[in-house]
């Protein structure tokens, strides 16, 4: 208990000691508006000070000069501050929630227990709405993680992961990987969302292993759905793309100087899109996805990351100039996906070249073996029923789908029943053409199946499973409580994608 106090941080007393500032939508409130005194007396321990303050509010982002978008904020900025941890050191952060809707803070790949992991379905207690809520935990595994709020969206696009609420953590271990001269954090994220009726985008950076049942079952379903008159379901667009809060262009550059080596942290903060990124003569050594140190720490040309996925990569900075980061897809790149990277010395206007087509492989950084057999394998087979839920599309696990209604958190019974201890084999089978990043709570997996290959060694929390493909993950419940598994994306998640396990 007494570990937090050495690591208090001293700038939230500047938090604690702005003052007013508390109303909706006040473009001055810089992320410090007052609590409320109610909401503080009930759930504040007198005489420990928290080690991080954060305030849930709309706010103003300036994305561009004169280019201001409204969101639901962290500390009123986008994205939310960069929390920094120390692996196995206790910390309290208290959560202050000024909107009128109860939130819920998850926190991203840390192994934390069901009453502070920030989901409802497990059980974690809600921030109330105009409240607060103080918790305590202790940070780990080391390496990237983040922060966002779980809150079920549903056609609300102003809701859930829709809104700005996503922050990185960076929890300091004691053995750090990889020998560069420093750090850039790069939070990639949309905003403008609207809905369209198109069909999926197909995409094809993952290597090519169609399952051919899967395949059939999936067109069978979707060509039957069409054939009665139904239209597809909906889909989610943007307006804008921005990098750490700024459309390409209208940023500050990462200013660079030639022989660095910048370790550059990716998270995509995305509620539906995968994204891409390149660096026009520059390659990326990646050394940890997921915030977890890779086995085999290759070079790749482009970075691939679903929704939630983390890449810490070393680029050397060996060819000058002034280039643009930015992702593949001209559309979105053109409407501000992208930063600027600058060598010292250098001003001309940024540069964009395409890279080659490359496929994004998750072995490449692991070890070509087989895994230990696991003690139990679980069958996941993942479908689509087109529209069928008000227009949107349907998800089930196992024709199971997770209750998508107000009482969803009390209808939701865990599906799966685990014994601590024992290591659990996915074996997931995805029958539609949609790619899922799908994410396992309070826990890591190792991928040990990728397009029919054994795998080895990789550490995820988030694995995109591609279009009629399977992919294999192997955990060890050795965290127990009620854990929730989905699709991250939100309009899969929202609408059945989502499943519990348990374990006492
Ligand atoms: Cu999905």
């Amino acid at each position: 208990m007494n570990g937090r106090f050495t690591s208090r941080r001293s700038f939230l007393k500047l938090a604690g000691a702005a003052t007013g500032a508390g109303l909706l939508g006040s473009g001055a409130s810089l992320g410090v508006a007052a609590f409320a005194p109610r909401a503080l007396q009930s759930a504040a321990q007198p005489g420990h000070a928290a080690d991080y303050v954060l305030h849930i509010a709309a706010s103003p982002v300036e994305i561009a000069p004169k280019h201001i978008v409204s969101t639901i904020t962290y500390n009123g900025k986008f994205p939310g501050p960069l929390l920094r941890f120390k692996e196995g050191r206790q910390v309290a952060v208290e959560i202050h929630n000024d909107t009128d809707t109860p939130e819920q803070l998850h926190w991203h790949g840390q192994f934390v227990s069901t009453d502070v992991d920030g989901a409802a379905e497990e059980g974690t207690p809600y921030i109330p709405a105009r409240g607060m809520r103080r918790i305590e935990f202790t940070p780990r595994p080391s390496g990237l993680r983040f922060y966002h709020t779980h809150n079920r969206a549903g056609a609300d696009l102003h809701a859930g992961q829709y809104s700005g609420q996503v922050g990185p953590v960076y929890i300091e271990g004691r053995n750090e990987p990889g020998n560069y001269d420093r750090e850039v954090f790069l939070v990639l994220k949309e905003f403008g969302p609207s809905f369209s009726q198109g069909g999926d985008m197909a995409m094809d950076f993952l290597p090519p292993a169609t399952v051919k049942e899967l395949k059939t079952a999936g067109e069978t379903a979707m060509k039957a759905s069409l054939a009665k008159g139904m239209p597809h379901g909906y889909e989610v667009g943007y307006r804008d793309f921005t990098i750490n809060g700024r459309m390409l262009g209208h940023g500050e550059p990462v200013r660079v100087k030639q022989g660095e080596r910048v370790l550059f942290h990716v998270l995509n903060g995305s509620a539906t899109e995968i994204r891409s990124l390149a660096l026009p003569g520059h390659m990326f050594k990646v050394i940890a996805l997921d915030g977890n140190a890779v086995p085999t720490p290759v070079e790749v040309p482009v970075l691939w990351l679903g929704t939630a996925e983390r890449v810490s990569a070393i680029v050397e900075m060996n060819h000058p100039g002034v280039w643009i980061l930015g992702d593949l897809a001209d559309d979105d790149r053109g409407h501000g996906m992208g930063i600027v990277v600058e060598y010292a010395g250098r001003k001309q206007k940024p540069l964009w070249i395409a890279p080659k087509p490359f496929r994004w492989n998750y072995a490449r950084f692991g070890r070509h073996e087989a895994a230990p057999a696991p003690d139990e394998v679980i069958d996941m087979t993942f479908t689509k029923r087109n529209a069928a839920d008000g227009g949107f599309n349907a998800w089930a696990i196992n024709d199971l789908a997770f209750p998508s209604g107000e009482m969803r958190n009390d209808m939701a019974k865990p599906a799966y029943h685990l014994r601590q201890g024992k290591r659990y084999r996915l074996r997931m089978h995805n029958a539609s053409d949609d790619i899922h990043p799908v994410h396992l709570h309070r826990h890591s997996f190792e991928l040990t199946r990728l397009a029919g290959l054994a795998t080895a060694g990789v550490m995820k929390d988030v694995v995109m499973v591609g279009g009629y493909q399977e992919v294999e993950v192997d955990f060890t419940a050795d965290n127990p409580g009620l854990t929730l598994f989905h699709c991250h994306q939100q309009l899969h998640m929202d609408f059945g994608f989502m499943t519990l396990f348990d374990y006492v």
